[in-house]
């Protein structure tokens, strides 16, 4: 799987078999495990991939443990700049190559990428040593205390998931391609920011030709000539306008690649292609806009999980999820809860999904003594900057959600919540902002978000077993928060009920497949009868992993599919709403 489609440039992928051993005891970075010579006598996981479900003996593993592996450095890759990368490593990551220190990063779900040439041997063997650690605290992020214990309902996997690489790139090169596109009528506006670093000695006269293409058709066109002095970084802005523009949406999610070729001294230094869909996406008298039409969400929030693999979600699951997604009429989800893979957000902008980007920020509340707590507060910028940098350039991407039912009925919520949308407009100021509320009335930051995304238990957690109060309450609450912000529309991104593949109730009951599917219809029958109300996201795809209590039976069962996928009772009753439900309204 390539970590970015047509990268441009030279990768080698690190997927594969590792060496791994586990350090309950934390003895490896002082007994320097990370010089050591042979492996011979460590365990063997596949990366990526998490540990947990690859050895019954690693399952409930939470701590540190190791990763290590050999790879040959070609030749040719003298002289240029080497990173190794890493898509995802689930919680706390230090790496080393052959034996040298290369650096750390916290935060499981979004990507890093190290300084790697002191380390290496050019034409030779070398060795890629990493730590991982998944332990959760109060402070981190997402927060914990065990894998029975986390202030979140998923399973706590570890390890190293995603993808791993090595990139080499020219002491002058594009670090980053960031489009914003505007669009009226047929003219496309793209707002263009490269970033070029240089770390050669002279200052260089460089040339940027961008070209924008249709499928293999050349649209528009433009050159940039700048200096830059010797080891700086330099952001070149560039505006191109692209006529007869064939804009992205659901039904006709029509890509464009901008190739960026950068040139120096008559000599290609660089060449970056960046895929994007000229689409607007804007909240204005209560509706969710996306190219001037109201637009109605309709979907399952997912999770990335499937057994063997855990987070992993390989290439044919995500096809196969995507199918059975456009079969019964979805036209979106919010990545729950936590910013999914790059291939599971390629399928997104190749198939028009309109996607919710949430950021790694969910259990905030409860046993989080303080949620101004400076060290949350920096942990949480940091993350919703890297989720929001990777991804913003993704015309499926229509809305970033800062956190996932966090305590936001507490006043210090704000000030966390003001540290997220800061930098979050820093990072891109075009997209609405929101967060996924589970406090309705009692909330205390509504007024500070774009859209109100809201999730709902009626008839689960409370009103159990009556579906017909349930369905009262539902459509009341949601009256009662639109009166108090009337211009802004509300998402309904969670509501759902377990119900165990198998179990058949007649009149329908908690836990069966029927009281799923009549919940299910209850809710979508509300929901349409507002029209403040711009979508609806089933809670959730499939059942997924999670940790032990007495709520759950083994895994979370709101899943309308199994985890392997099979349909529940509720699939054809979904069909039948989402695909009787129009995208636009
Ligand atoms: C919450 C939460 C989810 C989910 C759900 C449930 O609303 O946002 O992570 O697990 O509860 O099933 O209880």
């Amino acid at each position: 799987m390539m970590v970015e489609p047509k990268f441009g440039r030279e990768m080698i992928e690190l997927s594969g078999f590792w060496h791994f051993k586990l350090d309950p005891d934390k003895k490896g970075e002082e007994e320097k495990w990370y010089e050591q010579q042979s492996f011979q006598t460590w365990d063997k996981l596949y990366v990526p991939a998490p540990w947990n479900e690859q050895d019954s003996a690693y399952t409930w593993y939470m701590g540190t443990a190791w990763y290590e592996r050999e790879f040959w450095l070609p030749k040719d890759w003298s002289g240029k700049l080497i990173l190794v990368g890493f898509e995802g490593i689930n919680y706390r990551a230090k790496a080393w190559i052959n034996g040298v220190y290369l650096g750390e990063h916290e935060g499981g779900f979004t990507p890093f990428a190290l300084r790697a040439e002191r380390a290496l041997k050019i034409g030779e063997s070398n060795r890629v040593v990493v730590m991982v650690d998944n332990t959760l605290t109060k402070k981190t992020v997402p927060p914990g205390e065990g894998m029975n214990k986390t202030y979140f309902d998923f399973f706590h996997y570890g390890g190293i998931y995603r993808e791993a690489y090595l990139l080499a790139v020219s002491k002058l090169h594009l670090k980053d391609v960031w489009i914003r596109t505007d669009l009226k009528g047929t003219e496309g506006t793209l707002d263009i920011d490269l970033q070029v670093i240089s770390e050669l000695e002279k200052q260089y006269f460089c040339r940027l030709n961008l070209e924008v293409f249709d499928g293999e058709e050349l649209t528009a066109e433009s050159r940039i000539s700048f200096m830059i002095n010797p080891n700086a970084e330099k952001t070149v802005y560039q505006k191109i306008v692209v006529k007869g523009v064939k804009p992205w949406s659901p039904e006709s999610p029509h890509l464009y690649t901008l190739r960026a070729t950068l040139i120096s001294a008559d000599q290609e230094m660089d060449k970056k292609e960046t895929r994007f869909g000229i689409r607007t996406v804007k909240v204005e008298n209560g509706k969710l806009l996306l190219n001037g039409r109201p637009i109605f969400l309709k979907g399952c929030a997912r999770h990335e999980d499937f057994p063997v693999l855990g987070k992993t979600l390989h290439g044919a699951v995500l096809r196969k999820d995507y199918g059975l997604m456009k079969e019964i009429g979805c036209n979106s989800f919010r990545t729950s809860n936590y910013p999914y893979s790059r291939s599971h957000l390629d399928f997104a902008d190749e198939n028009g999904f309109l996607i919710i980007v949430e950021t790694p920020a969910v259990g905030l509340r409860k046993g989080v003594e303080r949620l101004d707590d400076p060290e949350i507060i920096g942990k949480v910028r940091k993350m919703t900057r890297e989720t929001i940098q990777r991804d913003r350039n993704r015309p499926s991407v229509v809305m970033y959600s800062l956190f996932n039912e966090p305590d936001s009925d507490r006043e210090e919520f704000r000030t966390l919540l003001q540290a997220a949308k800061e930098e979050a407009a820093e990072t891109d100021p075009t997209r609405p902002v929101t967060f996924a509320s589970c406090r309705h009335l009692d909330d205390r930051a509504l007024d500070m978000v774009d859209v109100l995304c809201h999730n709902f238990y009626y008839g689960w957690y409370s009103l159990c077993g009556e579906l017909e109060e349930a369905g009262k309450v539902l459509s009341r609450t949601l009256d009662e928060i639109h009166e108090k912000y009337p211009e802004k529309p509300i998402v309904v991104t969670e509501f759902g009920a377990d119900a165990i593949a198998g179990v058949h109730r007649h009149p329908p009951e908690m836990w069966s497949e029927e009281y799923q599917a009549e919940l299910i219809k209850t809710y979508w029958k509300v929901l349409l009868s507002k029209d403040y109300v711009a979508g609806g996201h089933i809670w959730n795809f499939a059942d997924f992993r999670v940790g032990q209590s007495p709520g759950r039976t083994t895994l979370n069962r709101k899943g309308i599919f199994t985890r392997t996928r099979e349909p529940k009772l509720s699939v054809g009753v979904v069909k039948e709403l989402f695909t009787n439900t129009p995208t636009y309204r």
